[in-house]
């Protein structure tokens, strides 16, 4: 790096990149028939529309490919702190214009395309969803690279590469979830670029060989003698016993004597030995930043067996033998678990955990070492941040690094360790805190089991004098029922920083779960409001509405969020017309998608209000309050005469989500869902007055549709129990009204867009633990119409009562989500909504609803994820951006 000729290489090198690839029409078209032709093997005179899109996506990857290494090869020469965004899920979705965007390459791929007659629209249906994730901590994940590549940051993001990703949904006849497999590389992954020069062992099970070096030496130790008295010549004549003498003849003196002492030569040695090994081997996805040249990389690890197979038992000719290490090797990754906050403790999960950090670590432990840095300046040199707990076993890793292969003294090692990981909390639910039984993670990784130990040992004694009673719940070993590490603890005791994902969030982190944490190490604590790009949830899946605030404010906002702002002045009667002629044209692409899927025919959407609520089923997110309401306004719809219902807000209520396989209360609420859709919407009597719909299978590409179709969105969680929520963000981005409880993101979203912009009802967190009282106090009377609608359900109006009576049972006797206290408060917020949804001008244009939506939408700014990503990278990662120089001419 110093040598000038070699600095003067490399200038000249990256001085004579190409200035991109061509994109006028006739090289892309020649592009992209060559990639059918010789990539693909198919002929340009008949492919299809499959073909068309894996010819076009890689066409658009060789314009990233150049960018990508150049990149690479920048961060290597400035050799900046990097940040390694460790994440077990990645939920991206499509890439096929969310890359073009960022190329400012869509227009000429369209032209290029429509000469011989394909639609891009069209073809970029063809891209299956890159779904590495289950819902909100993934799609944050994706989210956050989107934004470092666009903010030119030095980052990297770890993930693995599941060959199975987040299940597909479908509804069975009887209205019940139904999974099946998601083998999204059916096609291939045009994206992605396999490694194999990149590629390392990861061990499991085997035992720890400990090796003691020591070596024996003459020490002077304090010791009591006898010595005979008046005898001075030094000469030392132990007392023993038989031997008579005279005690006045003797004295017992203290003084120095020798011991033989055995010694440390050297720090003993651990060996992890009879390991059974398999290989990571590293996929790369480029992650284009947005109008920039930086283009940075998630490496995705996908396990394979060290040997194909095992040759003994292949000879013998027993082939299924032969088979099977390779196939528990591959299973390592073939799947992504599909719970959402929810841990239950599987040991093929650990493994995947293990796997995961063990070859990231390696990976980032090679760059490194060729800095040729000590390896104290580790911490000046990395920074990774763990998304959650899932790769938190990379702390005992690193340490293991650190002990084992570098040979540093376990003080050396915890140093450097402590500096070099932050956490990020996503949940205070108990059954999402992960926790491994110490049973298994001895068996699985035993050397860290012990390191583990000692780590805690080291921190108790740090806190036993200042803390005594607080040492139980601050271990990181759990004693009961069974032993088990806590790896939020071990999370905590390590990182630099700990942050919880919205305001509120983090101050439940300081008072409830973390309370006792936060009193040990206050500084340690900060909360990061979560965030969305805008690039993918406005300007992406919204492109009337992004370019009707382009033709007032121009197109920084893409990069610059606050620039809407500038909106405001602008927002008059003629803006307002504008606004909804976009919100017809997603509402009308939703109708069709909806008919395409269900069946169902949605009329004059642009009368009918779209009430909205898209996340995964939980009880705590209560689509159970929702669909309760949905039952109790139509039980009040069918005692409306005609004319009645002919003046009421038209309305769709709108569902989709997916429930974790094993989640029987969710499994249910999906089925009560679909049963009351069926009913209602079949009920002739009621018009178009209410439809209901659940759409199956909800995902990122899914939800580009839904999102800018929405007039209200339903973020109606139990109060204190969200940790931030994302699709809020998503939502209003794109002007689409709030409905919602004092929970995570919610209460910042209001604080921002203002009230008059929102409905807010429900019991604030403080509150909660007084309603459940209240709720099963003497005296307590049910709203009539929730008591109406628990009816109706028992009644067999939707079907037999037994489907659904353990769900109406949860209402009526443990109401643990508080459904029943919020309910009144719910109904009355949406008697407003109905009301406000109906007033319209003198020119009969829905005026105040559509300045309060666009006024929601413009004020977002605080919730662009490049808002959350500087703030992770001043306050949290200290580095700095790292922006790859424009080409200029060589010399
Ligand atoms: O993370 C999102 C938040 O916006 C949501 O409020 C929060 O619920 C979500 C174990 C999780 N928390 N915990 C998980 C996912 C998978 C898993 O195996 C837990 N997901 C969230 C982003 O901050």
């Amino acid at each position: 790096r110093s040598d000038p000729e070699q600095k003067k290489k490399l200038d000249n090198l990256f001085a004579m990149r190409h200035r991109f690839l061509e994109t006028d029409t006739k090289s892309l078209l020649q592009s992209i028939c060559d990639h059918v032709e010789l990539r693909l093997g198919r002929s340009k005179w008949s492919f299809n529309k499959q073909i068309a899109y894996s010819a076009t996506a890689l066409s658009v990857r060789d314009h990233m490919i150049e960018l990508w290494n150049d990149t690479n090869k920048y961060f290597h020469e400035r050799n900046p702190k990097r940040l390694y965004y460790l994440s077990i899920e990645f939920l991206i979705g499509r890439l096929l214009r969310s890359n073009m965007l960022s190329l400012a390459i869509e227009a000429d791929y369209t032209k290029a395309l429509s000469q011989i007659g394909l639609h891009l629209e069209e073809i970029a249906e063809e891209e299956l969803d890159m779904a590495l994730g289950n819902g909100g901590l993934g799609r944050l994940a994706a989210c956050f690279l989107d934004s470092m590549a666009t903010l030119r940051l030095p980052a990297w993001g770890y993930g693995l590469r599941y060959q199975y990703g987040m299940f597909k949904q479908r509804v069975s006849k009887e209205g019940d979830q139904v999974e099946l497999p998601d083998y999204w590389l059916e096609n291939g992954c045009p994206w992605e670029i396999k490694r194999l020069d990149v590629r390392y062992t990861v061990r499991f099970y085997g035992h720890v060989r400990e090796e003691k070096h020591t070596r024996t030496e003459i020490r002077m130790k304090k010791g009591k003698i006898l010595r005979r008295r008046g005898v001075n010549r030094g000469e030392l004549l132990p007392y023993t016993d038989g031997q008579s003498f005279n005690e006045n003849d003797w004295q017992l003196l203290e003084m120095e004597v020798p011991e033989e002492v055995e010694i440390e030569a050297a720090p003993t040695e651990y060996f992890w030995e009879n390991t059974e090994d398999i290989y990571a081997c590293a996929f790369d996805v480029p992650i284009a930043g947005y109008h920039t040249l930086n283009v940075i990389n998630l490496r995705l690890w996908q396990s394979m067996p060290k040997t194909e197979f095992d040759f003994n038992s292949f000879n013998r000719g027993s082939y299924d033998d032969a088979m099977r290490a390779k196939q528990a090797a591959e299973t390592i990754t073939q799947v992504l678990y599909p719970n959402d906050s929810f841990e239950a403790g599987k040991e093929l999960r650990l493994k995947q955990q293990y796997f995961f950090v063990s070859a990231s670590l390696q990976d980032i432990m090679r760059r490194f070492r060729n800095t040729g840095m000590p390896i104290q300046d580790l911490p000046k040199q990395c920074i990774m941040q763990c998304n959650d707990t899932h790769p938190v076993l990379a702390i005992p890793e690193l340490m293991r690094i650190l002990l084992d292969d570098e040979h540093l003294t376990f003080d050396e090692a915890w140093e450097i360790t402590q500096k070099c990981f932050a956490y990020t909390n996503h949940t205070v639910l108990p059954e999402a805190l992960e926790k491994w039984s110490v049973d298994l993670l001895g068996r699985v990784v035993p050397r860290h089991l012990q390191i583990i130990y000692q780590i805690n040992w080291l921190f108790m004694e740090s806190i036993r004098d200042q803390f005594p009673d607080d040492l139980a719940d601050l271990s990181i070993i759990e004693e009961t029922p069974v032993k088990a590490i806590r790896m939020a603890n071990l999370a905590i005791v390590t990182s630099i920083k700990v942050n919880g994902v919205a305001a509120l969030h983090t101050q439940l982190l300081k008072t409830t779960i973390f309370r006792k944490f936060f009193k040990v190490f206050p500084k340690k604590f900060l909360n990061v409001t979560n965030g969305v790009t805008q690039r993918r949830w406005l300007l992406e899946c919204n492109t009337p509405l992004g370019q009707l605030y382009s033709s007032k404010v121009g197109t920084k906002w893409a990069t610059a969020y606050k620039v809407l702002r500038q909106i405001e002045p602008h927002i008059d009667d003629a803006f307002i017309t504008q606004f909804w002629d976009t919100r017809r044209i997603a509402k009308e692409r939703l109708a069709a998608l909806i008919k395409k899927e269900t069946g169902i025919t949605l009329n004059n959407v642009d009368e009918m209000l779209f009430d909205v609520q898209v996340k995964r089923i939980h009880e705590y997110k209560r689509q159970s309050l929702n669909i309760l309401r949905a039952i109790a306004e139509y039980l009040n719809l069918r005692t409306l005469t005609p004319a009645q219902i002919a003046k009421k807000c038209k309305k769709m209520i709108f569902f989709a989500g997916k429930a974790a396989p094993g989640y029987y209360m969710a499994k249910k609420t999906i089925k009560l869902i679909n049963c009351v859709a069926s009913v209602v919407n079949n009920d002739e009597t009621i018009g178009d007055a209410l439809k209901i719909v659940f759409l199956p299978n909800y995902n990122v590409s899914s939800a580009q549709v839904i999102i800018p179709a929405a007039d209200i969105h339903e973020q109606i969680s139990t109060a204190g129990y969200e940790a931030s929520g994302t699709s809020c963000m998503k939502f209003c981005m794109n002007g689409g009204i709030i409905i919602g409880t004092w929970d995570g993101a919610n209460i910042e979203i209001l604080e921002e867009i203002g009230a008059e912009q929102t409905y807010m009802f429900g019991l604030k967190t403080e509150q909660i633990d007084e309603g459940r009282k209240q709720r099963f106090a003497n005296g307590y009377k049910m709203d009539s119409r929730l008591e109406e609608a628990l009816l109706a359900i028992e009644g067999g109006l939707f079907g037999p009562k037994h489907e659904f009576m353990p769900f109406v049972d949860a209402i009526r006797h443990s109401d643990n989500y508080v459904v029943a206290n919020d309910f009144p408060l719910y109904m009355a917020a949406h008697e407003q909504v109905e009301k406000d949804w109906l007033e319209k001008n003198a020119h009969g244009v829905r005026e105040k609803w559509g300045r309060r939506a666009i006024l929601s939408s413009i004020r977002m700014d605080k919730f662009s994820s490049d808002r959350s990503i500087i703030d992770y990278s001043e306050k949290i990662w200290k580095i700095k951006p790292c922006m790859v120089p424009a080409p200029i001419d060589a010399p």
